[in-house]
């Protein structure tokens, strides 16, 4: 239906369908890192239709997409600005029903990132029957606006193919590699259970997360390396996030693990949540490496 959730009532004749493609795309974006220092407010001030909580649907048109932007977050301002100042209106280009959802771990225990996305997912389906989630670091900016941040009908798709970053010059790092942006339905995310809850600190949940996918009878499948093509923000390792020293330890066993451990044992305390400008910020208590 027309409106599902956000905005006014439906008034007036039923909007058309959105085009395929959408007749507002570009081609290559122009990416500049490090991407102008606006403040939210600046960047409010460019997106006007953005409502309270990062939402937007378009205007003139019925969208065919609706899309759940799930960020895992924890101190990082300056490349929050950039992803709020770049995927705003990149999105709105795509004519997608969208909201983007920060979902910041609380507290100084050890960074879990898949444990976050897990909050994320189960707390953005609280609000909309979103059709499809996209799992984004922070620090990631798309260059291609063919990259349409829409899902495959069966499988889970991996965006982040190709990134300047370093060592990695705009190629896939390895096979299996699942790290950065990916992208899945509702369906697809219970089929695998989730992610897993139990890497603390930084590497290896990512390749658990590619494990699943096929333990779960699924497969990973990718856009051309053209358009799944994108900037990655020069950091260094934050605190709080080092590497997890278990994780190979923990990859033995995601085929042991991956029933039990997932969104079916997901425990956490939303404290709060907020309706920002541009996103909205869920603060969760996820606990600690025990
Ligand atoms: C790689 C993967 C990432 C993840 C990670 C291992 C790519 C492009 N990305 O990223 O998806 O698998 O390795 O865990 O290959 N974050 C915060 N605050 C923190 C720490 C992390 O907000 O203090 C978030 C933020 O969204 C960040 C993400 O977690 O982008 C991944 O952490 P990272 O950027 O430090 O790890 P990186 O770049 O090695
Ligand atoms: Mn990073």
């Amino acid at each position: 239906p027309r409106n599902m959730g956000t905005g006014p009532p439906p008034t007036g004749p039923p909007l058309k369908d959105c085009q395929i493609p959408s007749p507002l795309l570009g081609n290559w974006t122009c990416v500049r890192a490090p991407v102008p220092p606006l403040s939210l407010e600046e960047i409010r001030q460019r997106n006007p239709l953005v409502q309270p909580g990062g939402r937007y649907r378009p205007p003139d048109c019925e969208p065919r997409h609706h899309t759940a932007i799930v960020v895992p977050y924890r101190n990082r301002q300056t490349h929050l600005r950039a992803l709020l100042y770049h995927l705003h209106p990149f999105l709105q280009r795509q004519q997608i029903h969208y909201s983007i959802y920060i979902v910041q771990q609380w507290g100084n225990s050890t960074f879990n990132r898949a444990k976050l996305l897990n909050v994320g997912v189960r707390e953005a389906l609280r609000d909309e029957d979103w059709s499809c989630i996209f799992l984004h670091d922070v620090d990631l900016l798309p260059e291609n606006d063919h990259n349409t941040y829409t899902c495959h009908k069966q499988f889970p798709t991996h965006l982040s193919v190709a990134m300047d970053k370093f060592r990695y010059r705009y190629k896939l790092p390895y096979p299996q590699y699942f790290g950065g942006v990916s992208a899945l339905t509702p369906d697809q995310y219970m089929k695998m259970n989730g992610f897993p809850n139990q890497y603390w600190g930084w590497g290896g949940e990512d390749d658990d997360i590619a494990a699943r996918v096929r333990l779960s009878g699924m497969k990973i499948v990718r856009p051309p390396v053209a358009i799944g093509h994108y900037k990655m923000i020069k950091h260094k390792g934050d605190r709080g996030n080092e590497q997890n020293p278990r994780r190979f330890d923990l990859l033995k066993r995601t085929r042991l693990n991956w029933r039990s451990d997932g969104l079916n044992s997901l425990t956490y305390e939303l404290l709060s949540k907020e309706l920002e400008p541009l996103y909205t910020n869920l603060t969760v208590d996820i606990g600690d490496d025990p």
